[in-house]
């Protein structure tokens, strides 16, 4: 089975499990974990951030940046089509009682115009801002990369206007392959940024959440515990963490071919639509025109045909490559793709 549906199937290497199976490890709760506290050294170096906290996943990531720096009854601005909107389940209302105020992007990119007019005005009625986040890569977006200059535009309107920023960087490190910009020039203008090791890296389990700001980690330190996202002996997951940084961000490149070459064999399908010069990453987003067949039906022929996809709403699709793809399956894809897609 070729599976595209995500990079969060990848599956642990061999040197990563015995990294895992050697890793020292403590009690994370009471900060005693060895390979916990060095992965979190490492993250935040490398982001050039002081402090890393190491949570279960990217959701709860994302939710305690957002925990840790909003009351309830406040507001953040999200982009309409973001994780935290689409796929958290509704986590930012439910747990920490903010609404979110939703700006539509350019295939997830937000312009700074766009989020100066969202933030709402400092008077007796209005609702205060208190966060704006960014998703880079933007998944829904197709893995697009925000550009550095646009970030930097919104963050002279954030300090403007006194707000925080937080990146939903699941996927920061595709943005680095990509562009080979440092982690740190993306992180510097956020005061939170998520990122995970189990997408494309390839590890198990495992996301961080980074900061400079102790009251922000400390906040949040307390409330992954609230979320049950503290853990024991984590260090056998750090590990695999530690070894997906030092193995696998240069790598992401061949994953940015594949998709690039996967989205030139579906443009070559009369019934698909699709725009290779929008693939910037690992994430192929694409448009199937079959009266005949619904997504589920689509979805359900590719896979007796060995391809998983996801259909993710409308006539919409997403395949995703991932170091468990090789260059060869993608071809094999390709042929799968047009076999069953043809009309
Ligand atoms: N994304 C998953 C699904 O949840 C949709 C995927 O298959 O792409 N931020 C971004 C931008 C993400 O894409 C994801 C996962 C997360 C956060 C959440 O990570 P986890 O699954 O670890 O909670």
């Amino acid at each position: 089975m070729i599976d595209l549906r995500s990079d969060t199937v990848t599956v642990p290497a061999d040197g990563m499990r015995k990294a895992m199976a050697r890793a020292e490890v403590g009690d994370d709760v009471y900060g005693e974990d060895p390979t916990v506290n060095r992965l979190q050294d490492m993250v935040a170096s490398l982001l050039g951030k002081r402090f890393a906290l190491f949570v279960p996943s990217g959701t709860m990531a994302n939710q305690l940046a957002i925990r840790s720096q909003t009351q309830p009854g406040q507001e953040i601005i999200v982009e309409s089509t973001s994780h935290i909107v689409r796929y958290e389940q509704g986590a930012a209302g439910a747990l920490a009682g903010v609404q979110l105020h939703w700006v539509p992007g350019e295939r997830g990119i937000m312009n700074a115009e766009q989020v100066e007019a969202a933030i709402r005005p400092r008077d007796p009625h209005s609702i205060p801002t208190a966060l704006i986040c960014l998703e880079n890569t933007h998944n829904a977006g197709g893995g697009t990369i925000y550009p550095l200059s646009t970030i930097e535009k919104i963050r002279t309107v954030a300090v403007r206007y006194g707000i925080p920023m937080h990146l939903d960087g699941a996927r920061l490190m595709n943005a680095v392959a990509a562009t080979t910009l440092p982690p740190a020039a993306y992180a510097q203008h956020f005061e939170t940024v998520s990122m995970c090791l189990s997408k494309g890296l390839g590890a198990p389990v495992g996301s961080l959440l980074v900061s400079s700001d102790q009251q922000i980690i400390d906040r949040a330190r307390r409330f992954r515990r609230m979320y049950g996202g503290a853990m024991r002996q984590a260090g056998i997951l750090a590990a695999a963490g530690i070894y997906a940084l030092e193995h696998h961000i240069t790598r992401l490149t061949e994953d940015h071919t594949h998709a690039k070459k996967l989205a030139r064999q579906l443009q070559q399908i009369p019934s698909v639509q699709v725009v290779p010069q929008h693939v910037e990453t690992n994430i192929v987003i694409f448009q199937i025109a079959d009266q005949r067949r619904s997504p589920a039906e689509i979805v359900a022929a590719l896979k007796h045909e060995g391809v998983l996809i996801n259909a993710i709403g409308g006539s919409s699709y997403r395949a995703v490559t991932h170091l468990n793809v090789s260059a060869k399956q993608i071809d094999e894809a390709g042929a799968v793709f047009a076999r069953v897609l043809t009309l």
